[in-house]
Protein backbone atom coordinates (compact mmCIF):
# COMPACT_ATOMS: atom_id res chain seq x y z
CA UNK A 1 0.00 0.00 0.00
CA UNK A 2 2.80 2.75 1.06
CA UNK A 3 5.80 1.64 -0.94
CA UNK A 4 7.34 4.44 0.14
CA UNK A 5 6.35 4.65 3.77
CA UNK A 6 7.27 1.35 4.46
CA UNK A 7 10.75 1.44 4.72
CA UNK A 8 10.91 4.71 6.50
CA UNK A 9 11.21 4.75 10.32
CA UNK A 10 7.72 5.90 11.77
CA UNK A 11 4.77 4.39 12.79
CA UNK A 12 3.39 1.50 10.66
CA UNK A 13 -0.31 0.41 10.47
CA UNK A 14 0.35 -2.84 11.04
CA UNK A 15 2.45 -2.64 14.48
CA UNK A 16 -0.81 0.24 15.59
CA UNK A 17 -2.11 -2.67 17.98
CA UNK A 18 1.38 -3.77 19.19
CA UNK A 19 1.30 -2.77 22.77
CA UNK A 20 5.08 -4.46 23.22
CA UNK A 21 6.76 -1.63 21.15
CA UNK A 22 8.92 0.72 23.26
CA UNK A 23 7.33 4.71 23.11
CA UNK A 24 10.51 7.22 21.50
CA UNK A 25 13.25 6.74 19.61
CA UNK A 26 12.82 4.42 16.38
CA UNK A 27 16.32 4.24 14.34
CA UNK A 28 19.14 5.16 16.58
CA UNK A 29 21.77 8.24 15.37
CA UNK A 30 24.78 7.14 13.29
CA UNK A 31 27.81 8.69 13.25
CA UNK A 32 27.68 11.78 10.90
CA UNK A 33 30.55 10.98 8.74
CA UNK A 34 28.07 7.60 7.78
CA UNK A 35 25.60 9.98 6.56
CA UNK A 36 25.40 10.29 2.35
CA UNK A 37 27.52 12.76 1.62
CA UNK A 38 25.92 13.55 -2.01
CA UNK A 39 22.47 14.44 -2.77
CA UNK A 40 20.37 11.76 -4.09
CA UNK A 41 19.38 11.26 -7.68
CA UNK A 42 16.58 12.83 -9.46
CA UNK A 43 15.63 11.71 -12.79
CA UNK A 44 17.62 13.05 -15.44
CA UNK A 45 16.09 16.45 -16.74
CA UNK A 46 16.20 17.71 -13.39
CA UNK A 47 18.31 19.23 -10.68
CA UNK A 48 18.70 20.04 -6.73
CA UNK A 49 19.04 23.87 -5.90
CA UNK A 50 19.36 25.59 -2.25
CA UNK A 51 16.90 28.28 -2.67
CA UNK A 52 17.81 31.60 -0.56
CA UNK A 53 14.25 32.64 0.41
CA UNK A 54 16.02 35.75 1.36
CA UNK A 55 16.59 36.73 -2.19
CA UNK A 56 13.75 38.63 -3.86
CA UNK A 57 13.62 36.74 -7.02
CA UNK A 58 14.23 33.65 -5.38
CA UNK A 59 11.33 34.27 -3.25
CA UNK A 60 8.88 35.13 -5.84
CA UNK A 61 9.69 31.91 -7.67
CA UNK A 62 8.62 29.88 -4.92
CA UNK A 63 5.76 31.50 -4.11
CA UNK A 64 4.72 31.68 -7.92
CA UNK A 65 5.46 27.56 -7.30
CA UNK A 66 3.31 27.43 -4.44
CA UNK A 67 0.46 29.90 -5.69
CA UNK A 68 -0.24 27.60 -8.80
CA UNK A 69 0.53 24.11 -7.07
CA UNK A 70 0.14 23.86 -3.38
CA UNK A 71 -2.63 22.51 -1.59
CA UNK A 72 -6.29 22.57 -2.80
CA UNK A 73 -9.25 21.38 -0.49
CA UNK A 74 -11.14 18.01 -1.95
CA UNK A 75 -13.23 19.94 -4.34
CA UNK A 76 -10.45 22.10 -5.79
CA UNK A 77 -12.33 25.00 -5.22
CA UNK A 78 -9.65 27.04 -3.01
CA UNK A 79 -5.59 27.07 -2.89
CA UNK A 80 -3.44 27.99 -0.12
CA UNK A 81 -1.86 31.37 -1.39
CA UNK A 82 0.96 32.07 1.37
CA UNK A 83 2.56 35.26 0.86
CA UNK A 84 6.16 36.27 0.08
CA UNK A 85 6.43 37.69 3.43
CA UNK A 86 4.95 35.24 4.94
CA UNK A 87 7.27 32.21 3.33
CA UNK A 88 10.39 34.31 4.45
CA UNK A 89 9.40 34.59 7.75
CA UNK A 90 8.12 30.59 7.86
CA UNK A 91 11.50 29.78 6.77
CA UNK A 92 13.94 32.37 8.33
CA UNK A 93 13.61 31.35 12.12
CA UNK A 94 16.52 31.47 15.03
CA UNK A 95 18.67 29.16 13.70
CA UNK A 96 17.70 28.10 10.58
CA UNK A 97 19.60 25.98 7.81
CA UNK A 98 19.51 27.43 3.87
CA UNK A 99 20.36 23.78 3.06
CA UNK A 100 16.81 22.72 4.01
CA UNK A 101 15.26 25.29 1.73
CA UNK A 102 15.30 22.78 -1.33
CA UNK A 103 14.22 23.17 -5.01
CA UNK A 104 14.46 21.23 -7.72
CA UNK A 105 14.48 22.63 -11.61
CA UNK A 106 14.78 21.83 -14.76
CA UNK A 107 18.92 21.59 -15.72
CA UNK A 108 17.62 23.05 -18.91
CA UNK A 109 15.19 25.95 -18.29
CA UNK A 110 16.18 26.12 -14.53
CA UNK A 111 12.33 26.46 -14.13
CA UNK A 112 12.00 25.70 -10.58
CA UNK A 113 9.19 22.51 -10.25
CA UNK A 114 9.27 21.08 -6.99
CA UNK A 115 10.03 22.48 -3.43
CA UNK A 116 10.39 21.48 0.49
CA UNK A 117 11.69 23.10 3.66
CA UNK A 118 12.97 21.95 6.81
CA UNK A 119 13.61 24.23 9.78
CA UNK A 120 14.96 23.52 13.19
CA UNK A 121 12.64 23.12 16.00
CA UNK A 122 12.50 22.04 19.91
CA UNK A 123 9.32 19.63 20.22
CA UNK A 124 8.72 18.09 23.83
CA UNK A 125 6.81 14.88 23.32
CA UNK A 126 6.33 13.89 27.16
CA UNK A 127 9.17 14.48 29.31
CA UNK A 128 11.33 14.20 26.53
CA UNK A 129 12.71 17.49 24.81
CA UNK A 130 13.96 16.31 21.15
CA UNK A 131 15.59 18.79 18.43
CA UNK A 132 13.59 18.21 15.15
CA UNK A 133 12.56 19.17 12.20
CA UNK A 134 9.31 20.45 11.07
CA UNK A 135 8.49 19.78 7.54
CA UNK A 136 6.64 21.62 5.02
CA UNK A 137 5.94 22.99 1.76
CA UNK A 138 6.32 20.08 -0.05
CA UNK A 139 4.80 21.15 -3.77
CA UNK A 140 5.64 19.11 -6.94
CA UNK A 141 4.63 21.06 -10.28
CA UNK A 142 0.68 19.42 -11.41
CA UNK A 143 2.19 18.68 -14.53
CA UNK A 144 5.40 16.41 -12.35
CA UNK A 145 2.91 14.09 -10.02
CA UNK A 146 2.76 10.70 -9.71
CA UNK A 147 6.65 10.29 -10.66
CA UNK A 148 8.07 9.53 -7.43
CA UNK A 149 10.00 12.64 -7.44
CA UNK A 150 8.06 13.33 -3.65
CA UNK A 151 10.05 10.45 -2.06
CA UNK A 152 13.26 11.73 -3.32
CA UNK A 153 13.02 14.83 -2.05
CA UNK A 154 11.67 13.33 1.51
CA UNK A 155 14.62 11.94 1.52
CA UNK A 156 17.03 14.47 0.81
CA UNK A 157 15.78 16.57 3.15
CA UNK A 158 16.30 13.83 5.61
CA UNK A 159 20.10 13.63 4.72
CA UNK A 160 20.21 17.41 4.94
CA UNK A 161 18.50 17.46 8.66
CA UNK A 162 20.71 13.93 9.44
CA UNK A 163 23.66 16.26 8.35
CA UNK A 164 22.98 18.56 11.30
CA UNK A 165 22.87 16.06 13.49
CA UNK A 166 19.05 16.27 13.52
CA UNK A 167 17.37 12.89 13.64
CA UNK A 168 14.03 13.20 13.88
CA UNK A 169 10.88 15.82 12.57
CA UNK A 170 7.18 16.69 12.80
CA UNK A 171 4.64 17.18 9.82
CA UNK A 172 1.27 18.15 9.23
CA UNK A 173 -0.97 16.52 6.02
CA UNK A 174 -4.04 16.24 4.52
CA UNK A 175 -3.74 12.99 3.56
CA UNK A 176 -3.30 9.98 5.49
CA UNK A 177 -0.18 8.77 6.09
CA UNK A 178 1.72 5.94 8.42
CA UNK A 179 0.71 6.57 11.08
CA UNK A 180 -0.72 9.85 12.57
CA UNK A 181 -0.47 10.97 16.17
CA UNK A 182 -3.52 12.64 16.22
CA UNK A 183 -5.99 13.94 13.71
CA UNK A 184 -7.57 17.40 13.60
CA UNK A 185 -10.57 18.93 12.48
CA UNK A 186 -10.68 21.89 10.97
CA UNK A 187 -14.03 24.72 12.52
CA UNK A 188 -14.32 27.65 10.40
CA UNK A 189 -16.03 30.89 12.10
CA UNK A 190 -17.65 32.90 9.25
CA UNK A 191 -16.78 36.59 9.57
CA UNK A 192 -18.04 37.74 6.48
CA UNK A 193 -20.71 35.20 5.88
CA UNK A 194 -22.50 36.62 2.23
CA UNK A 195 -18.79 36.40 0.48
CA UNK A 196 -18.43 32.62 2.03
CA UNK A 197 -21.52 31.26 0.97
CA UNK A 198 -20.88 33.97 -2.92
CA UNK A 199 -17.81 31.98 -3.24
CA UNK A 200 -18.77 28.22 -2.18
CA UNK A 201 -17.19 28.00 1.27
CA UNK A 202 -20.46 27.76 2.86
CA UNK A 203 -23.71 27.40 2.14
CA UNK A 204 -27.03 28.94 3.67
CA UNK A 205 -28.00 26.69 6.30
CA UNK A 206 -31.65 24.81 5.93
CA UNK A 207 -34.22 27.53 7.17
CA UNK A 208 -32.24 30.21 6.82
CA UNK A 209 -32.14 33.30 4.84
CA UNK A 210 -29.16 35.56 4.06
CA UNK A 211 -30.68 38.56 6.82
CA UNK A 212 -30.72 35.90 9.47
CA UNK A 213 -27.11 34.39 8.63
CA UNK A 214 -25.78 37.91 8.57
CA UNK A 215 -27.24 38.88 11.86
CA UNK A 216 -26.59 35.49 13.63
CA UNK A 217 -22.55 36.29 12.53
CA UNK A 218 -22.58 40.24 13.01
CA UNK A 219 -19.75 40.86 15.71
CA UNK A 220 -19.09 44.08 18.02
CA UNK A 221 -17.23 46.69 16.12
CA UNK A 222 -14.57 46.73 19.17
CA UNK A 223 -13.51 44.12 21.47
CA UNK A 224 -14.56 44.07 25.05
CA UNK A 225 -12.33 42.80 27.40
CA UNK A 226 -10.63 45.67 29.08
CA UNK A 227 -6.51 45.74 28.45
CA UNK A 228 -6.80 43.91 25.26
CA UNK A 229 -4.05 45.30 23.22
CA UNK A 230 -1.66 44.35 20.13
CA UNK A 231 1.44 42.66 21.82
CA UNK A 232 4.42 44.41 21.54
CA UNK A 233 8.64 43.77 21.80
CA UNK A 234 8.20 44.58 25.65
CA UNK A 235 5.68 41.85 26.02
CA UNK A 236 8.02 38.97 24.93
CA UNK A 237 9.31 37.80 28.50
CA UNK A 238 6.31 37.55 30.06
CA UNK A 239 4.07 35.95 26.69
CA UNK A 240 7.15 33.28 27.10
CA UNK A 241 6.45 32.61 30.56
CA UNK A 242 2.64 32.25 29.63
CA UNK A 243 3.17 30.53 26.38
CA UNK A 244 5.78 27.66 28.24
CA UNK A 245 3.66 26.89 31.37
CA UNK A 246 0.32 26.09 29.67
CA UNK A 247 2.17 24.00 26.86
CA UNK A 248 3.34 22.14 29.42
CA UNK A 249 0.06 20.16 30.04
CA UNK A 250 0.29 18.56 26.46
CA UNK A 251 2.03 15.59 25.13
CA UNK A 252 3.70 16.76 22.18
CA UNK A 253 4.14 20.74 21.83
CA UNK A 254 6.91 22.86 21.09
CA UNK A 255 9.42 23.96 23.61
CA UNK A 256 9.53 27.68 22.89
CA UNK A 257 12.22 30.28 24.47
CA UNK A 258 12.67 33.96 24.24
CA UNK A 259 14.28 34.28 20.64
CA UNK A 260 11.31 31.76 19.53
CA UNK A 261 8.50 33.59 20.90
CA UNK A 262 10.62 37.12 19.32
CA UNK A 263 10.30 35.69 15.76
CA UNK A 264 7.00 33.51 15.56
CA UNK A 265 4.46 35.37 17.89
CA UNK A 266 5.66 39.02 18.28
CA UNK A 267 2.95 40.90 15.39
CA UNK A 268 4.16 41.16 12.05
CA UNK A 269 1.90 43.54 9.45
CA UNK A 270 -0.10 40.80 7.20
CA UNK A 271 1.78 37.77 8.56
CA UNK A 272 0.95 37.19 12.08
CA UNK A 273 -1.54 39.13 14.80
CA UNK A 274 -1.22 39.08 18.35
CA UNK A 275 -2.86 40.31 21.44
CA UNK A 276 -1.67 40.67 25.11
CA UNK A 277 -4.46 41.37 27.82
CA UNK A 278 -2.29 43.75 30.17
CA UNK A 279 -4.38 44.15 33.23
CA UNK A 280 -5.35 47.67 33.94
CA UNK A 281 -4.61 47.60 37.88
CA UNK A 282 -1.42 45.53 38.15
CA UNK A 283 -0.17 46.07 34.13
CA UNK A 284 0.64 42.08 34.13
CA UNK A 285 0.40 40.36 30.88
CA UNK A 286 -2.36 37.82 32.12
CA UNK A 287 -3.88 36.46 28.48
CA UNK A 288 -2.63 36.47 24.81
CA UNK A 289 -4.05 35.45 21.63
CA UNK A 290 -2.47 35.10 18.24
CA UNK A 291 -3.77 34.14 14.53
CA UNK A 292 -1.50 34.30 11.09
CA UNK A 293 -2.59 35.04 7.53
CA UNK A 294 -3.37 32.46 5.08
CA UNK A 295 -5.26 33.49 1.96
CA UNK A 296 -6.40 30.66 -0.47
CA UNK A 297 -7.33 31.38 -4.17
CA UNK A 298 -10.54 31.06 -5.34
CA UNK A 299 -10.24 29.06 -8.06
CA UNK A 300 -11.88 30.21 -11.20
CA UNK A 301 -14.81 32.18 -9.47
CA UNK A 302 -15.77 35.16 -11.81
CA UNK A 303 -15.48 38.27 -9.01
CA UNK A 304 -13.88 36.86 -5.98
CA UNK A 305 -9.99 36.03 -6.29
CA UNK A 306 -8.98 35.70 -3.01
CA UNK A 307 -10.30 34.53 0.21
CA UNK A 308 -8.73 35.99 3.21
CA UNK A 309 -8.19 33.27 6.21
CA UNK A 310 -6.97 34.33 9.67
CA UNK A 311 -5.83 30.96 11.21
CA UNK A 312 -5.52 30.52 15.38
CA UNK A 313 -2.49 30.08 16.33
CA UNK A 314 -1.58 29.97 19.87
CA UNK A 315 -3.94 31.55 22.71
CA UNK A 316 -3.27 31.19 26.39
CA UNK A 317 -6.14 32.30 28.55
CA UNK A 318 -5.22 32.55 32.97
CA UNK A 319 -7.41 35.62 33.96
CA UNK A 320 -9.85 36.19 31.03
CA UNK A 321 -12.51 33.66 29.95
CA UNK A 322 -11.13 31.28 26.60
CA UNK A 323 -14.16 32.00 25.34
CA UNK A 324 -14.21 35.57 25.48
CA UNK A 325 -10.40 36.45 24.57
CA UNK A 326 -11.19 34.23 21.86
CA UNK A 327 -14.44 36.30 21.19
CA UNK A 328 -12.07 39.55 20.98
CA UNK A 329 -10.08 37.85 18.06
CA UNK A 330 -12.55 37.29 16.10
CA UNK A 331 -13.90 41.01 16.26
CA UNK A 332 -10.21 42.13 15.53
CA UNK A 333 -9.99 39.31 12.93
CA UNK A 334 -13.33 40.89 11.39
CA UNK A 335 -11.67 44.46 11.73
CA UNK A 336 -8.79 43.39 9.46
CA UNK A 337 -11.36 42.28 6.94
CA UNK A 338 -10.45 38.68 7.63
CA UNK A 339 -13.26 36.43 6.08
CA UNK A 340 -13.38 33.55 8.32
CA UNK A 341 -11.05 32.64 11.33
CA UNK A 342 -10.00 28.96 11.21
CA UNK A 343 -9.20 26.39 14.44
CA UNK A 344 -8.01 23.17 14.78
CA UNK A 345 -9.57 20.88 17.38
CA UNK A 346 -6.10 21.12 19.56
CA UNK A 347 -5.30 22.13 22.48
CA UNK A 348 -8.56 23.36 24.22
CA UNK A 349 -10.15 25.02 21.23
CA UNK A 350 -12.89 22.46 21.31
CA UNK A 351 -14.36 24.72 24.65
CA UNK A 352 -15.25 27.42 22.99
CA UNK A 353 -16.36 26.44 19.20
CA UNK A 354 -20.09 26.10 19.86
CA UNK A 355 -20.55 28.59 21.68
CA UNK A 356 -18.48 30.89 19.11
CA UNK A 357 -20.80 29.17 16.02
CA UNK A 358 -17.79 27.69 14.70
CA UNK A 359 -19.28 24.81 11.66
CA UNK A 360 -17.24 21.69 11.08
CA UNK A 361 -15.00 21.97 7.84
CA UNK A 362 -14.86 19.39 5.33
CA UNK A 363 -10.90 18.86 6.22
CA UNK A 364 -8.84 17.04 8.23
CA UNK A 365 -4.77 17.67 9.47
CA UNK A 366 -3.03 14.46 10.58
CA UNK A 367 0.47 15.16 12.57
CA UNK A 368 2.78 12.99 12.58
CA UNK A 369 6.68 12.60 13.93
CA UNK A 370 9.41 10.93 12.02
CA UNK A 371 11.65 8.35 13.41
CA UNK A 372 9.27 8.91 17.19
CA UNK A 373 7.06 6.14 18.08
CA UNK A 374 3.75 6.69 20.51
CA UNK A 375 2.50 3.98 22.17
CA UNK A 376 -1.05 5.26 21.50
CA UNK A 377 -2.78 7.81 19.60
CA UNK A 378 -3.22 10.55 20.95
CA UNK A 379 -7.13 12.71 21.16
CA UNK A 380 -6.66 16.55 19.71
CA UNK A 381 -6.78 18.01 23.21
CA UNK A 382 -3.22 16.13 23.69
CA UNK A 383 -1.49 18.07 21.01
CA UNK A 384 0.22 21.46 21.66
CA UNK A 385 1.29 21.90 18.21
CA UNK A 386 0.41 24.42 15.59
CA UNK A 387 2.31 23.83 12.16
CA UNK A 388 1.68 26.83 9.63
S1 LIG B 1 1.28 18.64 3.57
C1 LIG B 1 1.16 19.38 1.97
C2 LIG B 1 1.80 18.55 0.90
N1 LIG B 1 1.70 19.23 -0.37
C3 LIG B 1 0.60 19.22 -1.14
O1 LIG B 1 -0.39 18.57 -0.86
C4 LIG B 1 0.66 20.10 -2.39
C5 LIG B 1 -0.06 19.51 -3.57
N2 LIG B 1 0.45 18.19 -3.86
C6 LIG B 1 1.68 17.93 -4.36
O2 LIG B 1 2.48 18.82 -4.59
C7 LIG B 1 2.48 19.71 4.41
C8 LIG B 1 2.04 16.48 -4.57
O3 LIG B 1 0.85 15.73 -4.66
C9 LIG B 1 2.95 15.91 -3.45
C10 LIG B 1 3.14 14.40 -3.68
C11 LIG B 1 4.31 16.59 -3.51
C12 LIG B 1 2.33 16.10 -2.07
N3 LIG B 1 3.47 14.01 2.83
O4 LIG B 1 5.81 11.87 -6.05
P1 LIG B 1 4.68 10.95 -5.81
C13 LIG B 1 3.88 19.23 4.08
O5 LIG B 1 4.53 19.80 3.22
C14 LIG B 1 3.62 10.12 -0.55
C15 LIG B 1 4.24 12.90 2.81
O6 LIG B 1 4.41 9.96 -6.88
P2 LIG B 1 2.93 13.21 -5.98
C16 LIG B 1 4.43 18.06 4.85
C17 LIG B 1 2.59 9.09 -0.97
O7 LIG B 1 1.99 8.52 0.17
N4 LIG B 1 4.17 11.95 1.85
O8 LIG B 1 3.34 11.76 -5.47
C18 LIG B 1 5.37 17.20 4.04
C19 LIG B 1 3.45 8.12 -1.77
O9 LIG B 1 4.21 7.31 -0.89
P3 LIG B 1 3.71 5.81 -0.58
C20 LIG B 1 3.28 12.14 0.86
O10 LIG B 1 1.47 13.35 -5.79
C21 LIG B 1 5.89 16.07 4.87
C22 LIG B 1 4.43 9.06 -2.46
O11 LIG B 1 4.42 10.30 -1.70
C23 LIG B 1 2.45 13.26 0.83
O12 LIG B 1 3.48 13.51 -7.31
C24 LIG B 1 6.85 15.19 4.10
C25 LIG B 1 4.00 9.37 -3.88
O13 LIG B 1 4.96 10.20 -4.45
C26 LIG B 1 2.57 14.21 1.87
N5 LIG B 1 1.81 15.33 1.92
O14 LIG B 1 3.66 14.20 -4.93
C27 LIG B 1 7.42 14.08 4.96
N6 LIG B 1 1.68 13.18 -0.26
O15 LIG B 1 4.63 5.26 0.44
C28 LIG B 1 8.52 14.57 5.87
C29 LIG B 1 2.02 12.04 -0.88
O16 LIG B 1 2.30 5.94 -0.10
C30 LIG B 1 9.13 13.43 6.65
N7 LIG B 1 2.97 11.40 -0.21
O17 LIG B 1 3.79 5.08 -1.89
C31 LIG B 1 10.26 13.89 7.55
C32 LIG B 1 11.54 14.17 6.76
C33 LIG B 1 12.66 14.78 7.64
C34 LIG B 1 13.27 13.70 8.62
C35 LIG B 1 14.43 14.21 9.43
C36 LIG B 1 15.06 13.26 10.43
C1 LIG C 1 -0.31 21.97 6.54
N1 LIG C 1 0.52 23.12 6.74
O1 LIG C 1 -9.47 21.09 2.85
C2 LIG C 1 -1.24 22.11 5.39
N2 LIG C 1 -9.58 23.03 3.93
O2 LIG C 1 -12.03 22.39 6.49
C3 LIG C 1 -1.47 20.84 4.64
N3 LIG C 1 -13.05 23.57 3.79
O3 LIG C 1 -11.43 25.06 4.06
C4 LIG C 1 -2.77 20.15 4.87
N4 LIG C 1 -14.69 21.45 -0.50
O4 LIG C 1 -15.27 23.10 5.06
C5 LIG C 1 -3.99 20.94 4.60
N5 LIG C 1 -16.30 24.98 4.46
C6 LIG C 1 -5.27 20.17 4.68
C7 LIG C 1 -6.43 21.08 4.43
C8 LIG C 1 -6.62 21.42 2.97
C9 LIG C 1 -7.60 22.52 2.71
C10 LIG C 1 -8.97 22.14 3.15
C11 LIG C 1 -10.89 22.77 4.47
C12 LIG C 1 -10.80 22.67 5.96
C13 LIG C 1 -11.82 23.91 4.07
C14 LIG C 1 -14.09 24.57 3.58
C15 LIG C 1 -14.42 24.77 2.14
C16 LIG C 1 -14.85 23.51 1.45
C17 LIG C 1 -15.21 23.77 0.03
C18 LIG C 1 -15.65 22.50 -0.61
C19 LIG C 1 -15.28 24.14 4.42
C20 LIG C 1 -17.46 24.81 5.29
C21 LIG C 1 -17.41 25.91 6.33
C22 LIG C 1 -18.75 26.20 6.98
C23 LIG C 1 -18.69 27.60 7.57
C24 LIG C 1 -19.98 27.95 8.23
C25 LIG C 1 -20.38 26.91 9.23
C26 LIG C 1 -20.37 25.50 8.66
C27 LIG C 1 -19.06 25.17 8.02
Amino acid sequence: RHKFWETQPVGQFKDLRDTTLPEGVIEPPTPISEVKQEPYNLPGPYEWVTCDMGSEETCAEVYNLLTNNYVEDDENMFRFNYSKEFLRWALHPPGYYKSWHIGVRVKTSKKLVAFITGIPAKIRVRSDVVSMAEVNFLCVHKKLRSKRLAPVMIKEVTRRVHLENIWQAAYTAGVVLPTPITSCQYWHRSLNPKKLIDVGFSRLGPRMTMSRTLKLYKLPDSTVTPGFRKMELRDVPAVTRLVRTYLLQFVVAPDLDECDVEHWILPKEGVVDSFVIESPETHEITDFCSFYTLPSSILGHPTHSTLRAAYSYYNVATKTPLLQLMNDAHIVAKQKNFDVFNVLDLMHNETFLKELKYGPGGGKLHYYLYNYRLKHILRPSELGLVLL
